[in-house]
């Protein structure tokens, strides 16, 4: 039997990144909802992002969006992110909103739009030099609406010369992480699609350049846990994109449309050694929070991932090895349940404690005038949103 007591010292090392953009407002294409309060630059967001590694000592790092987080001065953002007690990120690139990639960007058949997409890369090195980020994570809205409408095959090879030449210019500390979808915004094919597309195209640069999994970006049914497994195995999982999704990809809390998926996800990142002691996998949100206060969601975003965490590390690895040995198909499933249905949350709130955190960091952020403060402060100025 492993006991709360002896998982507790791995919960220490748990990391979770936090995406900027969450902060800011977002919506459907139907409408962008604003909320009193929501930060008007980077500086705004990032210090709302410190309120929740403060609460719940999870999120110790911010992603930022280019060019949604440009700053003329990245020295002086990286400062005040420190002196709020959390780093600066993972730098994301953003070739999806100019008129100039109407027909795609890295993978585009117009060489003037893949340099455009290529030159912005490189200004998103430029960034992360600043920052002092690790990570360059590409997604790219790539891709074609109809069959024929270009060819396929060129728009591949495209993409991995313009790869080549982005990967040619990251730091020897830095990695380039690549992120794959199904589908949206195109609708006919997408040039990274899936991950063994993204898979090959980073196997093809070198060790730096790995693959990011955003959970909401598979198609309905697909076992995620599987790709989660086989990418460690090949030693190219470097980060997740954490949400959840009822249909596409919704963007919504992790683990709350489906919590047994996020569990059984954290069981294979911890059977392939992605949360060891010193893990190169980022573990990163990816969500907009369109209708429910932005600072609580997150919270409650990481802490989802916190309990789904401590209940993969409960599992009995030797009786679970034993029973899969045996081919006992219900003993072992069952003792995978087993800790799936341990509830930790007590448990974790006394850890929580026994740390100098809160117990209960929903209560302790709404208690602590935070939001009051922001919502009066906040007045003027343009409210950030996804996209501004
Ligand atoms: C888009 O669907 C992806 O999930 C990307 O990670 C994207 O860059 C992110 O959502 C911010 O726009
Ligand atoms: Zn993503
Ligand atoms: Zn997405």
């Amino acid at each position: 039997m492993t006991t709360f007591a002896d998982i507790a010292p791995a919960l220490e090392r748990q990391a979770i990144e936090l995406p900027s953009w969450a902060f800011g407002n977002s919506g459907t294409r139907f409408r962008v909802f604003g909320t009193p309060g929501t930060p008007r630059d980077p500086f705004e967001k990032v210090a709302d992002a410190a309120q929740v590694h403060k609460h719940t000592g999870l999120a110790p790092s911010v992603a930022l969006h280019i060019p949604w987080d440009r700053v003329d001065d990245y020295s002086a953002l990286r400062t005040h992110a420190e002196e709020h007690g959390v780093a600066l990120g993972t730098i994301n690139s953003n070739t999806f909103q100019d008129e100039e990639y109407k027909f795609g960007s890295l993978a585009a058949t117009d060489p003037k739009a893949r340099q455009r997409a290529i030159d912005h890369h490189f200004d998103c090195i430029d960034v992360m030099h600043a920052t002092g980020s690790r990570d360059l994570k590409i997604w790219l809205a790539d891709g074609t609406n109809y069959a024929g409408q270009d060819d396929m095959r060129r728009r591949q090879d495209n993409l991995a010369e313009s790869l080549a030449t982005i990967y040619e210019r990251i730091g020897a500390n830095q990695r380039l992480v690549l992120e794959y979808k199904f589908f949206e915004p195109a609708f006919y094919h997408t040039d990274v699609p899936d991950w063994g597309t993204a898979y090959a195209q980073v196997a093809a640069l070198g060790d730096r350049a790995v693959v990011c999994l955003d959970t909401g970006h598979h198609a309905p049914g697909t076992n995620i846990e599987f790709i989660v497994m086989q990418l460690l195995r090949l030693g190219k999982l470097g980060s997740f994109d954490f949400n959840s999704r009822n249909y596409a990809d919704d963007d919504l809390i992790v683990g709350a449309a489906d919590p047994f998926q996020l569990f059984r996800i954290m069981v294979e990142v911890v059977r392939g050694g992605g949360y060891d002691e010193g893990t190169d996998v980022a573990f990163m949100l990816d969500q907009c929070h369109n209708i429910e206060e932005k600072i609580p969601g997150q919270i409650r975003s990481v802490l989802n991932v916190q309990e789904m965490t401590a209940r993969a590390l409960l599992i009995d690895h030797d009786a679970l090895d034993a029973a899969q040995r045996a081919n006992d198909v219900l003993g072992a499933n069952g003792i995978l349940m087993d800790a799936f249905y341990t509830d930790v949350r007590a448990d974790l709130a006394a850890w929580r404690e026994s740390r100098g955190l809160p117990a209960d960091p929903m209560a302790a952020f709404a208690a602590s005038g935070y939001r009051e403060r922001i919502v009066s402060e906040r007045v003027g100025g343009t409210q950030a949103g996804w996209g501004a």
